[in-house]
């Protein structure tokens, strides 16, 4: 975590519990910058002997190392790595990987530590041998190998996909204890590239009595998932790149169907099929599972856009804070409905907030980056990060939450998350309370 140094810790309490507005955040930053510079600089100069500080610090001038046709982290961050959770019921295979949105910065989820959600493993695919047949209620059914996509004309989007089971340990009575990305971690942001599907749509001749497009996979899971039709001609498209390089097995390759904003489900990977109805299919993940148990009793079904909501990444669960200092307050927050347009951050468990700054570059539906400086005086403290989008739905209490949709509910949770910062800087969990 990054420190800043600070004289001494003010005896009274800091109004908004130490958290320093932008204006302050700018200027007292500049401060902390020069004071670094400054300690540099003197250091150099009373260490001219080669033994001191700065003889250590020079790279030993040994030949390096060959050049590798696939790059690889360095071995000094091998231990930044997805946690494995296998469901344990259902199909071999059925679980996933999260992605340890704790140890990554900026607003791009690496290839390798993209969150994975798979019903029945990941397949063994053939590009050659795989095809993407589009049928139903079309003049003209046909059939797209991957090789024949990469000729189409493609477009990048730098998306968050969600599973819309995220964050569902929220709904536990009691705060989970484990890191933000055993808890948060099944939501991730790349640059998916690839071909408008309202183009294949086209092609094949949609009959305009068709309302919705049914997507089912190649893999043993045998997902099917409805989307109304005017979502997949308005904006999704058959995915063939992720960050710029071919998608990865687990992500869907060959192809995979990107539904953006929409709940993780929708997002079929292994794409096989696509067939234009004039109703849903029904399938068991659209009735059985991924729909929402109301106080009423009753279901909801085609809960498709994923609420705003956002995180404290640093600090968070499982870190230290090292004593009273300036610390930098950051994490994430994503909207499927529209773009973020701004995040709150709270010291005292929301009794006062502060406007982070934000940070691109931005998709409306991607990941945003943001940052506030906090004063830590040492004492308690409650850490709350409250996002809003451009629809203007704002990111509920846990509380509110609670209240809305009763206890018996697991998707589609975005309530506020707080991590309690005790006396000695140890940061858990909790669900407000000091
Ligand atoms: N064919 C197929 N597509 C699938 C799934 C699956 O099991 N099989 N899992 C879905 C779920 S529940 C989610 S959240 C997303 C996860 O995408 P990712 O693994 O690329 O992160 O893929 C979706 N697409
Ligand atoms: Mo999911």
């Amino acid at each position: 975590m990054r420190r800043m140094a600070i004289e001494h810790p003010p005896t009274q309490r800091a109004p908004h519990g130490g958290l320093l507005d932008r204006r302050a955040f700018l200027g007292r930053g500049l401060q902390f910058g020069t004071v670094f510079a400054a300690t540099s600089a003197a250091a150099t100069e009373s260490t001219a002997d080669a033994s001191g500080p700065t003889a250590a610090r020079s790279p030993p001038r040994l030949f390096g190392q060959p050049f590798t046709a696939y790059g690889q982290p360095s071995a000094h961050e091998r231990q930044v790595l997805r946690s494995i959770g296998l469901n344990g019921r259902g199909d071999p295979g059925n679980g996933a990987a999260w992605s340890p949105l704790e140890q990554l910065e900026g607003t791009l989820t690496p290839n390798g530590l993209h969150f994975v959600r798979s019903h029945a493993g990941t397949p063994a695919i053939d590009p050659a041998a795989h095809r993407l047949v589009v049928h139903g209620m079309v003049r003209q059914p046909l059939s797209f190998s991957a090789e024949a996509l990469l000729r189409y004309p493609m477009q990048s989007r730098q998306l968050a996909i969600e599973c819309g089971g995220n964050s569902s340990a929220g709904w536990f009575e009691e705060p989970v204890q484990r890191t933000v990305g055993l808890t948060h971690g099944l939501v991730s942001c790349a640059e998916w590239t690839g071909v408008p599907l309202a183009m294949l749509l086209d092609e094949c001749g949609a009959d305009p009595r068709a309302t919705w497009v049914v997507a089912t996979g190649a893999d043993a899971s045998a997902l099917q998932m409805s989307v109304p039709i005017d979502k997949m001609r308005g904006d999704c498209f058959i995915a063939l790149y992720q960050n710029g390089e071919r998608l990865r097995p687990e992500n869907g390759y060959p192809m995979r169907l990107v539904v953006p904003g929409w709940k993780g489900v929708l997002n079929v990977k292994w794409l096989a099929a696509l067939q234009l109805a004039d109703q849903p299919a029904m399938a068991r993940n659209e009735t059985a599972r991924y729909t929402e148990l109301l106080p009423s009793g009753q279901a909801q079904q085609f809960t498709f856009a994923m609420g705003v909501k956002s995180v404290i990444t640093t600090p968070s669960h499982g870190q230290r804070l090292s004593g009273p200092d300036v610390y930098e307050i950051k994490g994430l927050a994503w909207s499927g409905s529209g773009a973020v347009r701004s995040v709150d951050v709270s010291a005292d468990g929301g009794s006062t907030w502060v406007q982070a700054a934000l940070q691109g570059p931005r998709d409306p539906l991607g990941w945003t980056r943001f940052r506030a400086a906090w004063h830590w005086d040492g004492r308690p403290a409650l850490l709350q990060s409250r996002a809003t989008d451009t629809t203007g739905q704002m990111q509920p209490s846990r509380d509110a939450l609670v209240q809305s949709r009763g206890r018996r509910s697991f998707y589609h949770y975005n309530a506020i998350v707080t991590w309690a910062v005790d006396e000695r800087g140890i940061v858990l969990h909790s669900y407000g309370e000091v």
